[in-house]
């Protein structure tokens, strides 16, 4: 009778790992597979946060362990005029994470862009001294991080303020400021919530000259006593660059500063990328042409082999240095949302992220689950 059970519970289980994998389906997550190597996660936009998006939150809750907000959670749209603050959909992600047991990142509380305007000019439209500025700041930054204390793990407190030579970017806070806006920033977060983790995020941090001025300002920042948890490396790839070694380099050198490194903001652009090591500025654009846009009717196999083998290899990477990595976050669920459609051109069908446009699995889901198994 036992074997008889047995045998039952076996057949069963072959028959939905066989219907799923006809599906095209893992049976299993990514998240069960990297088990508590580091957490791998995902940004949500509005549908998903919302859970109108059923077969995206379906995807989210099997695969993932951590979320972030992919924007409802920018200054703009927390604080789109002075002292008026809008909640909603970030209160919708923290019970998001808090119902499906996911880890949640708070991204961002300091950027150049992205910031409402009124932030840098003072009531006559004239361009807000230093003391204005470091008010709005710490006002912004005690609000929002104060909210969320205990439900947010780490915030993203300073996001993309070095520019790819090394130099510090002469965004108005620099300006207005001075370099010693980055260190309140860290002061004002540590403050709001002592308990929670502080990170610095970026994009483009392979190129060795941003490397190079991150970890200055990074060194500099925790000599002169800022709580830095962890690096944010924005994984915004193409296919020419950046190579996994230089990656590599990076990665080390951030760990060496005795800080935890994330990979933020993951996708692998397919796409013919005209200035490979532009980056991720959101205002860089590229006139839109035909031999920029290859794939409007689906990916060559011997593309998606390519695009499959080159993410696989920065997942190698990943399981390499685990010990130094805490979290992996795709920038999107399915190709149909991603940013990297209308980024740096207009209107591409590009397929940066491992779910296909019918939100389906697509091989290397697979083939990172067997890497990490
Ligand atoms: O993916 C985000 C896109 O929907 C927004 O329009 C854009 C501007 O807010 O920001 C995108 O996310 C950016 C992230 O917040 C910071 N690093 C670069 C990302 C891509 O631009």
């Amino acid at each position: 009778m036992k074997k008889y059970i047995i045998a039952i519970a076996i057949i069963s289980l072959l028959a939905i790992s066989m219907s799923a994998a006809a599906q095209g389906a893992s049976t299993k997550g990514l998240k069960d597979a990297i088990k508590d190597r580091f957490l791998i996660g995902t940004a949500m936009n509005t549908r998903q946060i919302m859970e109108t998006d059923t077969p995206a939150v379906h995807l989210i809750q099997k695969h993932f362990n951590a979320i972030v907000a992919e924007n409802c959670m920018k200054s703009m749209y927390l604080q789109p005029r002075e002292g008026e603050f809008f909640f909603e959909e970030a209160d919708r992600l923290a019970a998001f994470a808090e119902k499906y047991g996911m880890t949640l990142t708070g991204h961002t509380l300091i950027w150049h862009s992205q910031a409402p305007l009124w932030f840098f000019v003072d009531s006559n439209g004239n361009p807000a001294s230093r003391e204005l500025l470091i008010e709005r700041m710490r006002r912004h930054i005690t609000t929002v991080v104060g909210r969320y204390k205990g439900r947010v793990k780490g915030w993203d407190v300073v996001n993309e303020a070095v520019l790819d030579d090394g130099r510090l970017r002469d965004s108005p806070f620099l300006k207005i400021i001075g370099p010693e806006y980055l260190s309140l920033a860290y002061q004002f977060a540590r403050e709001a919530d002592p308990d929670a983790e502080l990170y610095y995020n970026d994009y483009s941090m392979a190129i060795p000259q941003k490397r190079e001025g991150v970890v200055r300002m990074v060194r500099s920042l925790i000599e002169g006593g800022a709580r830095i948890d962890a690096i944010g490396m924005q994984g915004h790839l193409n296919m020419e660059f950046p190579s996994v070694d230089e990656f590599e380099k990076s990665l080390l050198a951030f760990a060496s500063l005795g800080v935890k490194v994330m990979i933020t903001e993951l996708d692998l652009s397919a796409l013919p990328e005209p200035q490979p090591q532009a980056g991720s500025d959101v205002g860089r654009r590229v006139a839109a042409d035909k031999t920029l846009n290859p794939y409007t009717e689906g990916l060559t196999v011997e593309a998606e082999n390519a695009w499959s083998n080159h993410l696989l290899a920065f997942f190698d990477l990943f399981r390499q240095h685990s010990d130094k990595i805490t979290r992996v976050t795709f920038w999107g669920v399915s190709d149909a949302t991603s940013w990297k459609n209308n980024f740096p051109v207009f209107g591409r069908t590009d397929y940066p992220l491992i779910f296909d446009r019918a939100h389906k699995e697509k091989p290397v889901v697979d083939m990172i689950i067997k890497l990490y198994e």
